[in-house]
């Protein structure tokens, strides 16, 4: 049953549009998506996870999150062509038709759905959630300051009014929360953390928190950043996150990788600052091809390690 959403790949599309996109996405194809529920948000919307893959027994997975600050568009559009490519490639693509197999992505189209409306509705350039702050009428916590990993430890923010306030404590926040318990609890299966954001063209590792560096992520970053650019000459910069672009406490890739998930990146998508969060639409397409090749070739290097 396809119902009248009006969702394009191609656009950026409202939490609405995702959200009955993320039912028919999985009714359509119940043999590779199925939809589950993780949460809900200060403001009581359901936090959508979906599962994509094969069914089997015994399958690593990789777990990827996009809209973590609502100003970020390109991130939930890219999520939503990732499923759409999981879905019209698999058995054609042998690549996709391999990860499939062997491999559950779970993807959570948005976790900061909140601010994710207030982008729509109200201000374009809004970054945190929605939750409100006792002895404070200043709005919402920075989701990626609010993980408990050196949690607000270094270049602390710990006023409401800022925006990469760290919260009251770590995971305040019901969106962190949610993720972080999904993450803890299938953490026997989940190899790979990966979380999307815009803008700067960077593929980030850990640490953020601090300088120190964890074990060898030069093959793996080197080569994903070959992908991003192969398609389109798209430069992309790697590194670990506090000396490629700042020091910062309370990140889910830091928490990922310190919860023994080997692999954890934080992509930060197209562009540079031209049009920076205002990505035009027309740049969907593009960002998300080069991106999805970066994805499966991590992928597959985890199915393989
Ligand atoms: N950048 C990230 C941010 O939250 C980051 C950079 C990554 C910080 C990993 C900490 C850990 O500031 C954007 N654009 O949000
Ligand atoms: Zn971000």
């Amino acid at each position: 049953k396809v119902r009248a959403t009006g969702h394009n790949y191609e656009k950026y599309n409202n939490w609405e549009t995702i959200a009955a996109w993320t039912a028919d996405i999985a009714a359509q194809n119940a043999n590779l998506v199925s939809r589950t529920q993780i949460g809900t948000t200060f403001q009581g919307r359901p936090m959508y996870l979906l599962k994509v893959g094969k069914s089997g027994s015994n399958k690593k997975a990789i777990f990827m999150d996009c809209g973590f600050h609502a100003r970020e568009w390109i991130s939930p559009a890219f999520c939503q062509w990732f499923v759409k490519e999981a879905v019209s490639t698999y058995g054609s693509d042998t690549l996709m038709t391999r990860l499939l197999n062997n491999l559950d992505f779970y993807i959570l189209p948005v976790l900061n759905i909140d601010g994710y409306v207030y982008t729509w509705t109200n201000y374009r350039m809004w970054r945190k959630t929605r939750s409100t702050n006792s002895g404070s009428s200043c709005i919402g916590t920075d989701p990626n300051r609010n993980f408990n990993a050196g949690w607000c430890s270094v270049d602390p923010s710990t006023n409401p009014c800022d925006d990469t306030y760290c919260g009251s404590a770590p995971e305040s926040e019901k969106e962190t929360k949610a993720l972080a318990d999904f993450i803890r609890k299938n953490l026997s299966t989940i190899k790979a953390y990966l979380t999307i954001h815009s803008y700067s063209q960077m593929l980030l590792f850990p640490y953020s928190y601090t300088y120190s560096l964890p074990e060898d992520y030069n093959t793996i970053s080197k080569t994903a950043v070959q992908e991003l650019a192969s398609l389109y000459g798209t430069k992309y910069t790697s590194g670990a996150g506090a000396s490629t672009i700042y020091l910062a406490a309370g990140g889910s890739d830091d928490w990922a990788y310190d919860q023994g998930i080997k692999y954890s990146f934080t992509f930060e998508l197209r562009d540079k600052g031209r049009y920076g969060f205002a990505l035009p639409e027309s740049q969907i397409k593009p960002t998300s091809e080069e991106t999805l090749n970066a994805v499966k070739y991590i992928a597959n290097y985890v199915l393989d390690h």
